[in-house]
């Protein structure tokens, strides 16, 4: 029943069907389904399918979007429920999260953003295609204990490091730690632009944030 309901929520991504996506996801919150589970093991196989069909060339820019808003659909749903996991803790640390400038993918940001609130920290979401400078500005005004930059494409990895070496002239380094993903960035890219941390999901980013503010 779970394994069939995984495989009709990656197909509901492939199929860029929003609604199928959602009614999914609210199936699996009234039958007690672990909402990260379905995440993971049900809608992002679908996401990685489309993806991998598309740098191949089978489908085309409309199916990445279809399927980008299929995905959003069924997180929407989910969300409340990883959130509800943290609820009552108390605060953990402050975080700005973005999207870096020229880079328009949101979803993972936001699942990392959810992740963390829902861990305990106070997070400040300031969506996709963020400039350094607002980043820093934001990080600056709220005190934040770490920045965690997302970037999808190749062509916008390079604006982490653009963050970071900001970061560095300004000596805000000690106090703001900065933590990197996305699905381009490695661990090794992320140790040659000196992040302080780097996960390649969101539960990693959790475990890494928690590491980085114990000291
Ligand atoms: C959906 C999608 C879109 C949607 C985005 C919708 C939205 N509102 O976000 C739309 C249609 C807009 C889009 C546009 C484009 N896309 Co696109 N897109 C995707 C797709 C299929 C899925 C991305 C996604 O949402 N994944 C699901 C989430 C949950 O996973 P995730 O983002 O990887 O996030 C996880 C981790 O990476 C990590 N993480 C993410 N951020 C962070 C941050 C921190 C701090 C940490 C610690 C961890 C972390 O945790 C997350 C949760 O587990 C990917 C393929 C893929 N497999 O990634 C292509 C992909 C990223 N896109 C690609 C391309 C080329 C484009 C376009 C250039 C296409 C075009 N010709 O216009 C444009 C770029 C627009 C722009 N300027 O940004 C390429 C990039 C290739 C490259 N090497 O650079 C990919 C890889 C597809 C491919 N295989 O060719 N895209």
């Amino acid at each position: 029943m779970a394994e069939e309901m995984l495989k009709a929520m990656a197909q509901s991504i492939v199929e860029g069907n929003a609604d199928a996506a959602a009614n999914l996801a609210r199936q699996a919150v009234e039958a007690g389904m672990n909402p990260l589970e379905a995440i993971t093991k049900g809608y992002m196989a679908g996401v990685n399918e489309v993806g991998d069909s598309y740098a191949c060339g089978n489908v085309f820019l409309p199916e990445l979007v279809m399927a980008g808003e299929a995905m959003k659909a069924a997180v929407a749903v989910l969300e409340p429920e990883l959130k509800k996991q943290g609820a009552s803790r108390e605060t953990l640390g402050r975080v700005v999260l973005a999207t870096v400038e020229g880079d328009i993918h949101e979803i993972g940001k936001s699942l990392v953003g959810t992740m963390l609130t829902a861990a305990g920290f106070e997070v400040y979401d300031l969506g996709v295609n963020v400039p350094a400078d607002a980043i820093i500005a934001k990080a600056e005004e709220v005190g934040a204990n770490i920045v965690g930059l997302s970037a999808l494409l190749t062509t916008t990895m390079i604006r982490q490091r653009e963050v970071i070496e900001t970061m560095d002239r300004m000596g805000l380094r000690k106090r703001t730690r900065v933590i990197v993903g996305g699905a381009p960035v490695t661990k090794d890219w992320a140790q040659r632009i000196e992040a302080d941390g780097y996960s390649e999901d969101a539960v990693g980013a959790v475990n890494v944030a928690k590491q980085l503010v114990k000291g």
